[in-house]
């Protein structure tokens, strides 16, 4: 598939639009930018919620695929989670169906399979089709995301790659994030791939560089020609020293998904 041209950038004001707002446009994408939230020095941008059916079939109208971003990032309550993720991740693959959009690619997240126990010191990595095991409603609704993602491939011919995020910051924030971080620079690498692939149907992947702990299997990324450029390792003897080892007695510190496999959900790293 040509790098397509005109790409639709959701949830453009948030950290990881911001970060691919910056990142993409190197690969040769136009990007056309929309978020409930104004975004500061970009007059363009398009201002409209999810659940605005008309502003989402003009924004899609004439793009040639759409980096799906937009959504609530964290835990919060099942209404908002519905109304922002779940119904507005329906209306967004709605209009791209009616605007005749070929691909979308998904923000979904490793808190689809959060509760999915952290591979020990030899055991296999964790495959791309470990049975999903969501550990907040937020990570419900990305797992309502990659099946409504499949729905429409099956039935619309529409694709997608849904990238199960692991933590794309600048840095790593915790040791966990040794294992799942995804460097801003191999995020671009990555959606850049999940967006010029051929014949993706519906796709997922894990999103991460190629850290020395990683805890899951790249090899779906890879195969759409992702080849991650970074590690975490070197952020590894700062981290360790400030928090220590991950605790073996800690349920944030052995599943996939940290922290939100609590009840509630935050708790310090
Ligand atoms: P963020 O919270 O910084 O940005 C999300 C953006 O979506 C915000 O600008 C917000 O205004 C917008 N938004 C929320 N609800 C909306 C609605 N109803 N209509 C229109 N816009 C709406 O989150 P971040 O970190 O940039 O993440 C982007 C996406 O990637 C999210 O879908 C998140 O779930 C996913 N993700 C991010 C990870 C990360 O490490 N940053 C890890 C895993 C998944
Ligand atoms: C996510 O899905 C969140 O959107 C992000 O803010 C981080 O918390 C990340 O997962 C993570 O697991 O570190």
């Amino acid at each position: 598939m040509p790098t397509p041209r005109t790409l639709l950038l959701t949830g453009a004001a948030g950290g990881l639009g911001t970060l691919m707002r910056s990142l993409l446009p190197e690969y040769g994408y136009e990007l056309r930018l929309l978020d409930v939230r104004p975004i500061e020095g970009e007059p363009d941008a398009i201002t409209a919620d999810l659940g605005d059916t008309a502003a989402l079939r003009e924004a899609v109208r004439g793009v040639d695929a759409v980096l799906h971003l937009a959504g609530i990032s964290l835990e919060a309550p099942f209404e908002k989670i519905l109304r922002s993720n779940i119904e507005g991740t329906y209306n967004l693959y709605e209009a791209a169906r009616q605007e005749g959009v070929p691909r979308i690619v998904f923000a979904s997240s490793n808190h689809a399979v959060g509760f999915t126990p952290a591979p020990g010191a030899g055991d296999p990595l964790i495959a791309i089709d470990t049975p999903r095991r969501p550990d907040t409603f937020y990570g419900l609704s990305k797992s309502f995301g990659e099946d409504l993602a499949q729905l429409y491939w099956d039935k619309h011919g529409l694709e997608t790659v849904s990238v199960r995020i692991g933590s794309c910051f600048a840095e790593p924030a915790d040791v966990r994030m040794l294992s799942v971080w995804m460097s801003p620079a191999d995020g671009a690498r990555l959606f850049h791939a999940a967006l010029t692939a051929e014949e993706v149907g519906h796709t997922v992947v894990y999103g991460s560089s190629a850290n020395t702990r990683l805890w899951w299997d790249l090899g779906t990324a890879r195969a759409l020609g992702y080849e991650p450029q970074d590690d975490s390792e070197q952020f590894a003897a700062k981290l360790i020293a400030e928090r220590g080892e991950l605790d073996p007695g800690n349920p944030a510190h052995t599943h996939l998904g940290g922290r939100f496999v609590n009840d509630p959900p935050i708790w310090p790293y």
